[in-house]
């Protein structure tokens, strides 16, 4: 893979996003899965809810994912080479649970700014129309921020079932990823899925986001980590990289990371809903 070509960076400047990029092999997607079945096995709670997010601070294998070389190097080629991490998460949709995306824009309620930051959605199951793979309008990200309704729906993923009305799905673009396989994606592009209607979990592992050091946060505090280069900025709490699968020393530190992350997702909002 390495740096994105011409050609690919004047799609992703052009449509706001960009898909399919060969990230992960099948062995290492599979690898995600597998941890993420382990720790849901052994400690059922910890991925639940809120737990879904910071995940590269409790495992060495999602650790792993988020620092790939090969990835940074594309990232590299939008936000430039001064690269920190600042989240990831867990979208999981299970067969026929009625899990959905409902269409919105990244950086409405994320605080992250300058829009120097790009997210990372990497495959770990495929991806596609019948499992509920991303829709994108493409082009959007070149409009401003638009109205989201605050629906706190059951079966939305998103924290405040933030939603931008009539949005025509013939104008998106389907994003069909093959496990390993990833899309980028800018904060102001609106997107969306569908529902999980195949016999296996649709899972993506997100990192959200691969920052700039120039970003700051300007709703509370995030913990992130050095991916390349170097921060002269020096606006958030680091933290180091884990070894160990739930460390106990571990498992604090990413509860205190996600409380914190919580109180961004929710500032101003009347109520807080499930992750
Ligand atoms: O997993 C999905 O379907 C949507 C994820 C998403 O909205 C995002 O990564 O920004």
């Amino acid at each position: 893979m390495g740096k994105l070509t011409l050609h690919q960076l004047k799609k992703y400047k052009e449509n706001g996003y960009l898909a399919p990029i060969d990230a992960l092999s099948k062995k290492e997607a599979y690898d995600v899965r597998n941890e993420i079945e382990k720790i849901e096995n052994k400690w059922p709670k910890q991925l639940d809810g809120l737990g879904r997010n910071y995940v590269h601070l409790i495992s060495p294998v999602f650790d792993k994912v988020a620092h790939n070389s090969k990835i940074l190097d594309a990232i590299e080629s939008i936000i430039g080479k001064n690269i920190l991490i600042c989240g990831t998460t867990l979208f999981i949709k299970n067969p026929f649970e009625g899990e959905f995306v409902s269409f919105h824009q990244d950086a409405t309620y994320i605080g992250l700014e300058p829009y120097n930051w790009v997210t990372a959605w990497i495959a770990i199951t495929d991806s596609n129309e019948e499992s509920g793979c991303m829709r994108m309008l493409p082009g959007s990200h070149k409009e401003n921020l638009r109205n989201h309704n605050q629906k706190f729906d059951k079966n939305n993923l998103l924290t405040r079932g933030q939603t931008i009305e009539n949005i025509e799905i013939n104008k998106t673009h389907q994003v069909e990823l093959k496990a390993g396989q990833m899309s980028l994606h800018h904060p102001k592009i609106i997107h969306g899925s569908g529902l999980n209607k195949s016999n296996d979990r649709r899972i993506g592992f997100v990192i959200q986001s691969y920052i700039g050091t120039n970003v700051d946060q300007v709703l509370g505090k995030m913990y992130v980590q050095l991916a390349r280069g170097e921060d002269k900025f020096k606006y958030h709490e680091n933290v180091h990289r884990v070894t160990k699968l739930m460390d106990k020393k571990d498992i604090q530190i990413r509860k205190k990371a996600n409380e914190e992350l919580s109180m961004i997702f929710y500032s101003g909002a009347k109520k807080i809903g499930k992750y």
